[in-house]
């Protein structure tokens, strides 16, 4: 398959490692992913669903173990633990080898190692980075196949350089107690074993796209980010597009292929998607930020995507679509998941493989964090620019959390370091994406918490230092908060399509075209410039989630004040200005 040395030596390493029975090389062709298909649902690794209804599309059951990103099991092998930082856990790099070495030694006996070359990017665009994961699971390599560019036009392209990612997954036991992702930045590499599920295991993503992406964006001038990026087309024509970081499950897939209301279809807007999770993001020859959705298709939360919600989602799940841990309808060999419809299938298996009516259980038949792995081509919004290895230029960066109380619709940040203070606070109650609490408010800067491969102070200041470089080219900022609850815990703002409405305002204020109102925080809309045109929401409603409360916002400030403590020295002073200035308009 190749000359590349650092390839070959890797590989030879990892062979010896782990005792594989052979070896086959991912060339990326339909037929070789067709034989695989069939040998996993010869093997009941994966289902194969009704060809009429989902032509192409495949069912599949982790272990029930093994249904989540697990944070407390994931860690930066920085050499120096100080380099890791407070918001990571860190192993010595040496220690952990040795460890996971230990782990996988002949794990693959009895089994293939199945490479994979992939590509995250457009092939050969200078945005794009290679990695190589080797994996014991044909489920990993037709997700890797869907998510990422993968097989011989990669290898070519990477030729001989040895600037890529090494990435080793085994399955293993899938034994929690064993279960380890660790990440080595100063190594380019991967390690991730005993687990089967998503994020734990696709090691393009979080891992690589992210974890390893971040690190080297600190250390080349470039950002990686937890952020979705979508173009909005106005009526003249223009798009204008807008990256936004929310935590996970916390609606990026949603909002990066929304549905404009009718009464903005009428007007002629359009939503084009570029990404939905990740964007790499770069100061282009313009001197502005330009960014690139790094994967190649959607890794999105079943639960909740319907034809109202999300119709573009689920368009895209009509084909060549893998489905993890959702409902098995056994009547016509088809999905099912809370949130799909209100016909919840009889005959029917759970994502635990247990018989399940959903006429009348009383437990979930899908797991909260079910997924489908969906190809970007599917996706009937997916913009013109997709493909585009130059990416799209941004206009306004937008954060946003989940919380039921605090934190307003929208507002935007007074000057980009402002912004950056406004990134760094971000708090969201915790979902089903992680295994864990569910529905805790905690801090999750930039929605990287769990993602970002160096010191979190330092990551602070390489966003500082992004804003000095795009001086007045920089994007405007903004944060979100579509969760806000009323007292009979009811979501208040309708989202979904509707938070069109509030990118509108967002995209005004970038042109100087809409006015504000001044508040400690930031700048807030006046109700009156949020079209509410066709919507059951009174002026007044909207009122109560456009309203900064000084008593919250002082309780909030003592908190940050305590998450800021974690970062010593190296918090920006920049941020601790901001704080500062904050504590005063609030005083
Ligand atoms: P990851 O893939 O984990 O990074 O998640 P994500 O950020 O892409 O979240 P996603 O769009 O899949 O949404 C997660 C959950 O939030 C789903 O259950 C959605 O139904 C819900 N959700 C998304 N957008 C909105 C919104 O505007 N309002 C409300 N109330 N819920 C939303
Ligand atoms: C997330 O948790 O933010 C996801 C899913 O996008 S996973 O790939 O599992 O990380
Ligand atoms: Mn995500």
């Amino acid at each position: 398959m190749t000359q590349n040395q650092s390839v070959l030596e890797w590989m030879e390493k990892m062979k010896e490692l782990v005792c594989p029975d052979r070896v086959i090389w991912i060339d990326g062709t339909q037929e070789q992913l067709e034989s695989l298909r069939a040998e996993a649902c010869k093997t009941g690794e994966m289902i194969k669903l009704n060809e009429e209804k989902l032509p192409g599309c495949y069912l599949h059951r982790t272990a029930v173990n093994d249904v989540a990103r697990v944070e407390g099991r994931t860690f930066i092998c920085s050499r120096s633990e100080e380099d890791a930082g407070p918001t990571n856990h860190w192993m010595e790099p040496s220690k952990a080898y040795e460890m996971l070495y230990g782990i996988a030694k002949n794990s693959y006996r009895g089994r293939t190692m199945y490479v994979i070359p992939y590509s995250m990017g457009p092939v050969g665009s200078p945005f794009a980075k290679i990695g190589i994961e080797l994996t014991d699971s044909i489920y990993v390599v037709l997700n890797m196949s869907i998510m990422t560019r993968v097989g011989n036009e990669v290898v070519k392209t990477l030729g001989n350089s040895s600037d890529w990612v090494r990435g080793l997954h085994c399955k293993c036991e899938i034994d929690e107690e064993k279960r380890y992702i660790c990440h080595f930045p100063e190594d380019n590499t991967i390690i991730s074993v005993n687990s089967g599920y998503g994020g734990n295991v696709l090691l393009g993503k979080k891992c690589f796209a992210l974890r390893i992406a971040s690190f080297l964006g600190k250390n080349e001038g470039w950002m990686a980010e937890h952020m979705l990026i979508l173009g909005i087309q106005n009526p003249l024509g223009e798009i204008k597009y807008v990256a936004a970081a929310f935590p996970s499950a916390c609606g990026k897939t949603n909002l990066a292929m929304l549905i404009p209301p009718e009464f903005y279809r009428q007007k002629g807007y359009k939503i084009w998607t570029v990404g939905d999770d990740i964007a790499w993001m770069r100061i282009g020859p313009d001197g502005r930020l330009w960014a690139i959705n790094p994967e190649n298709g959607f890794f999105g939360v079943a639960p909740g995507t319907n034809v109202k919600s999300n119709p573009n989602a689920l368009a895209t799940t009509k084909s060549g679509t893998i489905f993890t841990n959702v409902v098995h309808n056994l009547d016509d060999n088809t999905v099912w998941w809370e949130g799909l419809d209100h016909n919840p299938p009889k005959n029917a298996v759970d994502w635990k493989g247990r018989p399940w009516d959903g006429t009348s259980s009383k437990e979930k038949g899908a797991h909260p964090n079910s997924r489908f792995t969906a190809p970007a081509k599917n996706c009937p919004c997916i913009s013109p620019e997709f493909e585009n290895g130059r990416g799209v230029p941004i206009s306004a960066i937008i954060f946003g959390g989940r919380r039921a109380r605090t934190t307003p619709l929208v507002y935007q940040s007074r000057d980009w370091n402002n912004g950056v203070f406004v990134g760094s606070i971000m708090a969201s109650e915790t979902t089903a994406a992680a295994t864990g609490a569910v529905g805790v408010v905690r801090r999750d800067p930039m929605a990287m918490l769990p993602f970002c491969g160096y010191h979190m102070g330092d990551y602070f200041k390489h966003w500082i230092d992004m804003g000095e470089r795009l001086g007045d080219k920089a994007p405007k900022i903004f944060n979100v908060n579509w969760f806000r609850l009323d007292d009979e815990g009811h979501f208040i703002w309708p989202g979904f399509g509707d938070n069109l409405r509030v990118l509108e305002w967002i995209l005004q204020r970038c042109e100087g075209k809409a006015d504000a109102v001044d508040t400690p925080i930031g700048f807030v809309p006046k109700a009156d410039d949020i079209n509410l045109s066709g919507l059951d929401l009174t002026v007044d409603t909207l009122k109560t989630i456009l309203n900064v409360d000084s008593a919250d916002w002082a309780k909030e400030a003592d908190g940050i004040e305590e998450f800021y403590q974690k970062f010593g020295d190296k918090l920006p002073k920049e941020l601790k200005a901001e704080l500062k200035k904050l504590k005063e308009k609030l005083a």
